[in-house]
């Protein structure tokens, strides 16, 4: 059964800030899929004592591509697979599984919070035994398999019906098809006061949850509806689809509109969260109100104390460079470590595993913990409605008294879109050239005290890390400038805003990191460089 299959390398198999993400269309060329599998398989070797998790965010092309893994697998000589049920699997229960189940690692198909469909992305997670994403270092290294690759084994056998639990063999291989949900929800009731949040639900406390037809969908019905009473019809979008039912599952100001107007509207519950495509990001919003990933970092942060898992003691906390520094004065009243990282959440990893931080966060709507080790969508939700349930109070109020002990740092984040490539580069080269000169120049109202590229030396492994640059200003306003390393055509230019104010906590944000973002715009030269006087995406 087993056969080996001549192929010619792909060029375009590096993996970006998570996973490799190509257009839809891309991966289904021929071997495509068989190629990337087949170089993974390459650099880890001996695979005949190894167990890898299976599974996805349930778009377009996952079942064709989990078919192909579990071939590709078995004639590799695999010991076992655990599959998700009817492949779908969310990226944080997928760390929960393999870490549970000590496995070797896991493939989880998903773009994450990019577009699906036939004309959408498709994507392709690698974690190791951490269970979370695995370093540069190993993704280096079957990027250089995949560019010298020449044939692939595989097992020329039926496709396998995964609609049903059970184990059986397969091609010599074990497979287990498991509940996707089961152990995520143990976890979860492990780490939260459910009976507290049981409390508030039954006292009329009300929520909506948009699992924006994506993978989160079966997680949030049994977490929020069956187990924690969250009324009937409080779960929307729930089931998962291909193409996500044409939605952009981005849980964002912008793409999470149907939420937003919602939450907006007189007829608001209490409480509003979305996740995105593969259920490690979220949104959290109250009456009229929404609260930044940032402060909700600082939030959760500060509020450890009243999360049973967390309350006898929490190590450190870290952010991505570009997340906005709200934290750090939390870390810093708590006296507990503080880290940046780039951005990515595979940098965490080492600091989780160090025990040197607890939680972690990024302004992209990413927050976790080291329950896991990816950002983890559900648990965020969890987290508040639990500080919520213990303290009485609002979204609002919550984050409004935050800001009255700790300030607020008001934040936006510009993105230039579909740029081309090589003029992003350029831009981004000549910018950081520049950088030197513009420290002690005055801007309006603001001096550049520092300006440098972002720069990170792990302190397990060693690694140096260069990702984006950075403008400090003398009053504690910076702007970030990076390049995202997750799309799948042309380039998108990341300008990242902070401005801090310690009193002054009730601005509209865009005015306030306004005069930034004429400085951003021109110190970069982004206008007569790409054409764009205004960003696409402003979130
Ligand atoms: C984006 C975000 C980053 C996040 C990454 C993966 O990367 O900015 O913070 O970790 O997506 O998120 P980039 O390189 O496009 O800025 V997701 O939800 O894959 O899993
Ligand atoms: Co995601």
């Amino acid at each position: 059964m087993i056969i080996t299959v001549p192929t010619t390398p792909y060029t375009d198999q590096k993996m970006g800030t998570a996973g490799l993400r190509r257009k839809s269309k891309v991966v289904m060329q021929k071997n495509y899929v068989e190629n990337f599998v087949q170089s993974i398989f390459n650099v880890i070797g001996d695979l005949s004592n190894k167990t890898f998790l299976v599974g996805g965010d349930g778009r377009f092309y996952n079942n064709i591509a989990i078919q192909k893994i579990i071939k590709i697998a078995a004639a590799n000589g695999v010991k076992k697979l655990l599959i998700g049920q009817k492949g779908l699997i969310s990226t944080p229960a997928g760390s929960v599984v393999i870490r549970k189940n000590k496995l070797n690692g896991g493939l989880i198909l998903s773009a994450s919070h990019n577009p699906g469909g036939e004309n959408g992305d498709f994507g392709l997670k690698y974690s190791n035994e951490t269970g979370g994403q695995v370093p540069s270092s190993v993704s280096d290294a079957i990027y250089q398999q995949t560019t010298k690759i020449s044939e692939y084994k595989i097992c020329d056998d039926s496709d396998i019906d995964l609609s049903k639990l059970g184990s059986f063999e397969y091609c010599g291989m074990q497979i287990e098809v498991i509940d996707s949900v089961k152990d995520y929800v143990e976890m979860m009731q492990n780490i939260f006061d459910f009976n507290a949040i049981k409390k508030m639900f039954a006292n009329g406390f009300t929520m909506r949850f948009d699992a924006m037809n994506a993978v989160t969908g079966p997680y949030a019905i049994e977490i929020f509806e069956n187990i924690l009473g969250a009324p009937k019809g409080s779960v929307v979008n729930f089931i998962p689809k291909e193409d996500f039912g044409g939605l952009h599952p981005d849980p964002n100001l912008v793409y999470a509109k149907e939420l937003v107007d919602f939450m907006f509207s007189d007829k608001a519950a209490d409480f509003g969260a979305a996740n995105d495509g593969d259920g490690d990001r979220n949104m959290i919003l109250g009456k009229s109100f929404f609260v930044t990933p940032n402060d909700s970092l600082a939030i959760i942060t500060d509020n450890y104390k009243l999360i049973p898992h967390y309350k006898n003691g929490i190590y450190g906390v870290a952010k991505s460079a570009a997340t906005s520094t709200a934290v750090a004065r939390v870390a810093k009243e708590h006296n507990i470590g503080y880290y940046e990282v780039p951005t990515g959440w595979k940098y965490f990893v080492n600091l989780m595993d160090s025990n040197r931080i607890t939680f972690c966060g990024e302004e992209s709507f990413g927050t976790g913990s080291s329950h896991i080790r990816e950002k983890d969508g559900i648990w965020a939700v969890l987290f508040w409605l639990n500080i919520l349930a213990a303290t009485g109070k609002t979204v609002e109020e919550t984050t409004v008294e935050h800001w009255k002990k700790y300030g607020r740092s008001y934040y936006i984040r510009f993105d230039f879109e579909g740029v081309d490539t090589a003029t992003a580069d350029t831009l981004m080269a000549d910018l950081e050239t520049k950088l030197p000169n513009l420290i002690n120049q005055t801007f309006g109202d603001f001096t550049v005290k520092e300006a440098a590229p972002f720069v990170y030396k792990d302190p397990v492994d060693e690694s140096i890390t260069k990702n984006g640059l950075i403008i400090y200003f003398t009053d504690g306003s910076r702007i970030v400038y990076r390049l995202s390393g997750t799309g799948s055509s042309g380039a998108t230019i990341r300008v990242y805003l902070e401005r801090f104010s310690a009193e002054d906590i009730s601005q509209n944000p865009l005015d306030m990191v306004s005069p930034l973002a004429e400085i951003a715009l021109e110190v970069a030269e982004i206008p007569s460089r790409t054409g764009k006087v205004k960003a696409d995406v402003i979130t």
